[in-house]
């Protein structure tokens, strides 16, 4: 194959041309795949990385790359773009977009192609790549092989303009939500040349703003309001503005100050309260908690006003009155009494979590200091003994997910896979400002390591993945980080409880012939995760009571560090 050539090739000036116009909109990340047909791409994020322009990351696996990009999206808000040759490398993209789709996060995907006189004769590696994300892509960009540098680099250009305003949803033509884009791109050999084009003259338009529309609320109605995955803190400032009482799930960005319902559950089960919401103001994409759609779609009566955050509409029973994208509080009085019951319910709940947790966890008591202070040594003998059983008490899924919480603060990132693990943290972990990240979108266990490594790689923070066993075994490609390179900063945790234990709530684990149910629904595994973390550079622990948790979250270590927590079914 005749690809690299000294002389100038009009993929390579192409290749220029769409980096260099992202780059001028604001692109910062390059995650790179290796393949012939987009080597113009490649190399030219390359030389723009060592030219100080851009950061290029490199993934062998498609599917986490597409998930670093996203992580990076979400960190940044930013689109990161990514690189792939043609053929079924494209379509290993497909998750982290369908991802990006339902949760919003802008991502520009560049796919190399065959040109034209190539498709559709049986040609290595090619298929149908136009329009291959269907409706997952906000909009989608074919691009023919340039035949010539200068009009090639004009097309690019223009492209590249419309796949940075598309992913941001500042494009009038598109919804007006970030989301993926896709740029095909059909390249001729030879397939590039080591000759650097001239920069390009990126020509700059004034876009056409966006309509937005807002929504001025009075604090009157008796207000509920929810914030659902990747709400974002102006969740917490409009509950806080209003007054009113905020339920706000643990991935929501919004799980803090002092309008938040401690253990809202027990609130949502409160007919009392419920019966009285007049009105409900929902921020991003609720998933944890049944009774949030179930109170939407069985009470039209509610004025429920959905406050878009960029995935799709929420809409539970179609009972949703109204779709903003922003609001604001104007005036009237606060209603105390109204946030006073909300809280009454969540407290006593909280406090009825504490006593039984005492009762069956000695680590979660409080410590009796004035014992350890003591001159009497039977009480600070009693003290100490104390304090060792609590190091020493195993760790349950609710200590865990407090552990993590505890450990984790505003500097950090917490990446918290999907399963089991998210839902205990959801019931049980109380408002703290961290940042919180998890792919709700479409809930899926795929890319959840990957997702993390663009989070901590644009961030530069320690960022500590909470995960199930099957969850980090599905992306365990997303572990592998270039040698070399700047490594992302992972603390991976492990919930090893020997499969997907989260089907065991399921009806059917009861009916269900046992061994059958085992092998296909829990999908036992026990893949020895010392060795896994050895073969790829982690430093590894296992933690299996709360005074070693705690010790190996607090390590300070230089190498990424897997640690492995052993629960019970
Ligand atoms: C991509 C994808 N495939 C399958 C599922 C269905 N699924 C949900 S949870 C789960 C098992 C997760 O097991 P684990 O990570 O060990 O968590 P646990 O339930 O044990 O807490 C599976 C297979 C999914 N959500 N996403
Ligand atoms: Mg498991």
């Amino acid at each position: 194959m005749s690809d690299a050539s000294a002389e100038t090739s009009p993929a390579t000036t192409s290749a220029f041309a769409v980096l260099e116009t992202l780059v001028a909109r604001g692109l910062e990340w390059v995650v790179v795949c290796p393949g012939a047909r987009s080597q113009a791409l490649a190399l030219a994020a390359a030389t723009l990385e060592r030219e100080g322009a851009l950061r290029v990351v490199v993934r062998i696996d498609e599917r986490s790359a597409g998930f670093t990009a996203l992580g990076i999206g979400s960190e940044t808000g930013r689109p990161a773009a990514v690189v792939t040759t043609s053929g079924s490398a494209v379509a290993n993209l497909h998750p982290a977009v369908m991802e990006a789709h339902h949760a919003g996060v802008p991502l520009i995907l560049l796919t190399a192609d065959r040109p034209e006189e190539l498709r559709g004769i049986g040609s290595n590696q090619t298929t149908v790549q136009e329009g291959m994300f269907g409706a997952s892509v906000r909009w989608m960009r074919e691009v023919s092989a340039p035949e010539d540098g200068v009009v090639g680099a004009q097309t690019a250009q223009t492209v590249a303009h419309g796949a940075w305003s598309a992913a941001l949803g500042q494009d009038p033509a598109v919804p007006a939500r970030p989301g993926p884009v896709h740029v095909n791109l059909a390249f001729r050999e030879p397939l590039s040349s080591s000759h650097r084009p001239r920069p390009t003259v990126v020509t700059m338009e004034t876009p056409t703003p966006v309509k937005r529309t807002a929504l001025t609320l009075e604090r009157g109605p008796r207000t509920l309001v929810i914030a659902g995955a990747n709400s974002g803190p102006v969740a917490e400032q409009v509950a806080h503005e209003g007054g009113w009482p905020l339920v706000a799930e643990v991935s929501s960005g919004a799980r803090f100050g002092r309008n938040l319902i401690p253990h809202y559950r027990a609130a949502l089960a409160d007919t009392e309260l419920t019966d009285a919401v007049e009105r409900i103001v929902l921020f991003g994409h609720p998933t944890l908690a049944r009774q949030v759609p179930a109170l939407i779609a069985g009470r039209p009566d509610i004025n429920t006003i959905v406050v878009r955050s960029g995935g799709e509409d929420v809409n539970p029973g179609h009972a949703v009155t109204t779709f903003t994208d922003e609001v604001s509080i104007s005036s009237g009085e606060t209603d105390r009494a109204w946030l006073g019951a909300w809280l009454r319910v969540g407290a006593a709940a909280l406090s009825a979590y504490e006593a039984e947790q005492a009762e069956t966890s000695p680590a979660t008591r409080a410590p009796d200091v004035a014992a350890g202070r003591s001159a009497d040594a039977a009480s600070k003998r009693a003290f100490v003994a104390a304090e060792l059983a609590a190091l020493r008490t195993p760790v349950t899924r609710e200590l865990l997910v407090d552990a993590v919480w505890r450990a984790t603060w505003p500097h950090d990132r917490l990446v918290i896979g999907a399963s089991r693990i998210i839902r205990v943290a959801d019931r049980v972990v109380p408002g703290k400002k961290i940042p919180v990240f998890s792919n709700r979108g479409l809930a899926g266990i795929d890319g959840t390591v990957s997702t993390a490594t663009g989070i901590s790689l644009a961030s530069g923070a320690l960022t500590r993945v909470l995960v199930g066993d099957i969850t980090l075994l599905h992306d365990v490609g997303g572990m592998w980080a270039e040698p070399g390179h700047p490594q992302p900063r992972l603390q991976i945790v492990v919930a090893n409880d020997g499969g997907g234990t989260i089907f065991d709530s399921l009806e059917v684990s009861a009916t269900a012939d046992q061994p059958d149910f085992d092998r296909v629904m829990l999908t036992p595994q026990n893949v020895n995760l010392s060795a896994l973390a050895e073969a790829y550079g982690f430093e590894y622990q296992r933690a299996s009571t709360v005074g070693e948790l705690d010790q190996a979250l607090t390590q300070p270590g230089l190498r990424p560090l897997l640690i492995e927590v052993p629960l019970e079914r």
